[in-house]
């Protein structure tokens, strides 16, 4: 099983966290981001959307970092990580989706421009973001008020995925300092797949 990643991908970071948490053996080959190898010719045969992760597993190749964390769920039967009872399943799917669709915009338009593109950033797509972030915060922090992980009291791929971005956040100095975020937050930091996962700084 090779995959291709970059510590400096948020989205990356969650599939190596799980990887690495129980333990799974993959080939690990970096694209180099900074210098544009996710636009090279190799690369875009890996994957055409020219975006990092992605996994091949022998004749198995996934692009989409939660459908990677899905299917590793599913091939190694991490229901721990991703529970087979269908109201707790629900949950975690929604805080996925809810990562991808709700949160995830802010934390590009935020830790892109700001760390990423620097001078060459969009201080507008910087000013959306941090707005945006501030219901977002709300939202997950009363979440969090009653309950450890995101979907109860033990870790999912749900929490792994929103804490890649919240780390992501953190590049760029906005990441959310309320109570209960930081404290979930702390939990999970706590997570060896998720300390192996982040970038050597
Ligand atoms: N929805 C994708 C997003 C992946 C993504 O945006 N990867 C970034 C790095 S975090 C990337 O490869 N960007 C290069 C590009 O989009 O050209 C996922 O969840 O895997």
């Amino acid at each position: 099983m090779i995959l291709f990643h970059s510590p400096i991908s948020q989205h990356s970071r969650r599939v190596v966290s799980l990887l690495e948490e129980v333990g799974i053996s993959y080939e690990s080959n970096v694209v180099d981001m900074m210098n544009g190898e996710y636009l090279t010719a190799p690369f875009l045969a890996v994957n055409p959307n020219h975006q990092v992760p992605t996994l091949i597993d022998g004749d198995v190749k996934i692009h989409e970092s939660n459908a990677i964390l899905r299917y590793l769920c599913h091939k190694y039967d991490l229901s721990q990580w991703y529970p087979d009872d269908l109201a707790a399943r629900a949950c975690v799917e929604q805080w996925l989706d809810w990562t991808q669709c709700r949160f995830s915009p802010s934390v590009v338009d935020i830790v892109l421009n700001k760390v990423f593109l620097q001078e060459k950033g969009d201080a507008k797509a910087i000013k959306r973001g941090l707005e945006q972030l501030i219901e977002l915060t709300e939202i997950l922090e009363q979440h969090l008020k009653d309950r450890d992980y995101l979907a109860g009291s033990a870790p999912t791929i749900a929490d792994l995925a929103l804490a890649s971005n919240v780390f992501h956040l953190g590049l760029a100095q906005a990441q959310p300092n309320t109570q209960n975020i930081s404290n979930w937050f702390d939990r999970i930091s706590k997570l060896k797949g998720f300390q192996a996962s982040l970038p050597k700084m």
